[in-house]
């Protein structure tokens, strides 16, 4: 039986989550999640690990969990699942996504009133049942009903973009408090995960401003609800259904309590035990000496400024936030001082735009003007190709003519001493058998093409994947777009072999976009291993329909830095004179 990589990723996470509410020990169950996410970006086929019998080669995959990987490979179960999966009701799972509800209280719940479903606890928290507990009354029921009623009328997650429009008046407002020494956002907002849970902000304050900065804080515009408050964490729900936690911290805890509450758990697990084979002893207030029976001696603290410093005593170089997820980046900055990872000034120039002349909202001279305004080089314009009629895509007519146009103002550019210039491109449909949208002659006139597919996404992934051949392969194809075509929280992308398409991609020197539309975010940061393992190119591109769509290039580099992108694997990074010889020499 042939399995993959999301699949075993997909058991194996499942196996911690029941684990966590069978109230199993906390690490056992972590080393599921670990292994699940270990998995998930792996660089090659799990499939070929289990049949030359090396799974234990993968790093965090230790003997039990191989065999169990073995098993649901041979026979499509895995024991300590099924006797979970016996133990545990699939409907409590769910349960854990309801914020202030760990899997203690969800356990003591399920046994005790004998429900499983999530319709069943709402009304074990009105009438009186859940209240009636051992450790959690009245208090706790309405918390828990209120979370669920949030819960159901918003998403569990928000995209970065939200999470940011809400933390960054936040921050700013809260900064400029009286007695703030220290200020971050930090939690996944912080490592720029593509969706966020809730926004994470941190503190570091002498303790007599405390009480102050949590009454500014709860009373802010965005505050719709105080969820909590305590003597040094507070939590509210914003208008949009959001929760921001305030930690607030003293200043000579900042760096430490920053590096504990920007994650990843995962990340941490490695940090404090890394610490411990130091004999030091790494928690949210500090680092301090083990003593002599290996517990954390907190009258000795080792001294530190920055989380630089903390790395350095953990014998590693400084992470960037971007890239705590335990995925290679220990043992990188185990040899490594840095990685040249691009950032937003190395951005040139703008790919993948649209225009009036497809279902853009602006003309070509618009949106290179807007590109001009803010500093950049050039404009690759890319608009439908004909098969997109829904989105106005270009006849053939319609393309001599965007030619022409394209040509008299790069040469009023010229005539006016104006550094730019528009490059001739096209987002052509990748028709189902993997062909391009125009015939080869028509292809050649273009100085760039973007390939991507915007029908019959759930093609089976055979069918997809030879689709995705026949476009690399294409000589005319520079750029492959938006790959998966996801939705975030909205749509799943196409079943996609990703690591064939990026050796692939990297064979045929094409590119693969990073489309910086926070609803894409599409090439993943999680194929970054891979992709910087064949040295494959990526262009962050904003997909833009309006002017300011070009903005969206600052989410793409926050995923591109995610996804460990030097700024050398960055086409846009190019000046104009680099890009004409990169496109042409493609070919
Ligand atoms: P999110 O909010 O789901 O997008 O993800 P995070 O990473 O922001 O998670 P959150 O808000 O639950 O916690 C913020 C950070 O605090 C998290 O990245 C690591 C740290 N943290 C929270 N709980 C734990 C824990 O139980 N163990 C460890 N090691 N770290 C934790
Ligand atoms: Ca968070
Ligand atoms: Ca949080
Ligand atoms: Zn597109």
């Amino acid at each position: 039986m042939s399995v993959t990589n999301d699949e075993i990723a997909d058991r194996l996470r499942e196996i911690y989550q029941l684990m966590q509410l069978a109230g199993e020990n906390r690490f056992r169950a972590i080393a599921f999640d670990r292994a699940a996410q270990t998995i998930e970006s792996l660089n090659e086929d799990i499939s070929n690990y289990i049949e030359n019998d090396s799974l234990t080669d993968i790093k965090g995959i230790g003997n039990s969990i191989a065999e169990d990987i073995k098993s649901y490979a041979q026979t499509g179960t895995i024991e300590v699942l099924d006797s979970l999966r016996e133990r545990i009701p699939e409907g409590i799972i769910k349960w854990l996504d309801i914020s202030g509800l760990g899997p203690k209280n969800i356990a003591k719940i399920h046994d005790q009133l004998g429900i499983s479903e999530l319709e069943e606890l709402k009304e074990a928290c009105k009438d009186g049942r859940v209240a009636s507990l051992d450790g959690l009354g009245e208090k706790s029921a309405q918390k828990i009903l209120k979370s669920i009623e949030w819960m159901e009328q918003f998403d569990e997650r928000c995209r970065l973009d939200e999470a940011t429009e809400i933390a960054e008046p936040m921050y700013d407002f809260l900064k400029d408090q009286k007695g703030v020494e220290d200020i971050e956002i930090a939690g996944s907002l912080r490592r720029s995960k593509e969706t966020i849970g809730d926004v994470d902000i941190l503190i570091g304050a002498n303790e007599k401003h405390i009480s102050n900065l949590f009454d500014a804080f709860v009373n802010h515009e965005l505050v719709v609800e105080v969820l909590g408050r305590g003597e040094t964490k507070s939590s509210i729900r914003t208008g949009n259904g959001r929760q921001v936690d305030l930690r607030i911290v003293k200043p000579e805890q900042f760096p430490a309590a920053l590096m504990y509450f920007t994650g990843s758990k995962e990340h941490n697990v490695v940090l404090r035990q890394r610490a411990r084979e130091r004999g030091l002893s790494l928690n949210e207030y500090g680092l301090f000496q083990l003593d002599d029976n290996g517990d954390t001696d907190f009258d000795q603290p080792i001294d530190y400024n920055s989380e630089t410093d903390i790395y350095e005593e953990l014998d590693l170089h400084f992470v960037p936030p971007e890239l705590r997820e335990d995925r290679g980046e220990i043992e990188f900055y185990e040899s490594h001082e840095s990685l040249n990872l691009v950032t937003e000034d190395d951005i040139r120039g703008v790919l993948h735009a649209h225009s009036t002349y497809s279902d853009g909202k602006f003309s070509i001279r618009e949106m290179a003007q807007a590109c001009i305004d803010r500093g950049y080089e050039y404009l690759g314009m890319s608009d439908h190709s004909q098969t997109a009629a829904y989105a106005g895509g270009l006849s053939i007519d319609e393309i001599k003519q965007q030619w022409k146009e394209i040509d008299e103002l790069n040469k009023e550019f010229d005539d006016n001493g104006i550094n730019f210039k528009i490059f001739k491109g096209i987002e052509s449909d990748i028709l189902s058998d993997g062909s391009l949208d125009y015939e080869d002659e028509v292809l050649e006139g273009f100085d760039f093409v973007i390939a991507s597919v915007h029908n019959g996404l759930d093609m089976s992934r055979d069918k997809m994947m030879t689709r995705f051949r026949n476009a690399i392969k294409n000589p005319y194809t520079d750029i492959v777009g938006h790959p998966t075509g996801r939705l975030l929280l909205q749509r799943d992308g196409s079943d996609l072999d990703m690591n064939e398409l990026i050796e692939l991609a990297a064979e045929h020197n094409t590119a693969i976009e990073i489309n910086a539309n926070p609803r894409r975010l599409d090439l993943d940061w999680r194929h970054g291993n891979k992709a910087k393992e064949v040295d494959l190119m990526s262009s962050i591109n904003p997909d833009a329909h309006r002017k300011k769509g070009i903005d969206y290039i600052s989410y793409g580099v926050r995923i591109a830095r995610k996804g460990k992108f030097e700024k050398e694997r960055i086409l846009n990074t190019k000046t104009t004179e680099q890009l004409i010889d990169w496109f042409q020499n493609h070919r």
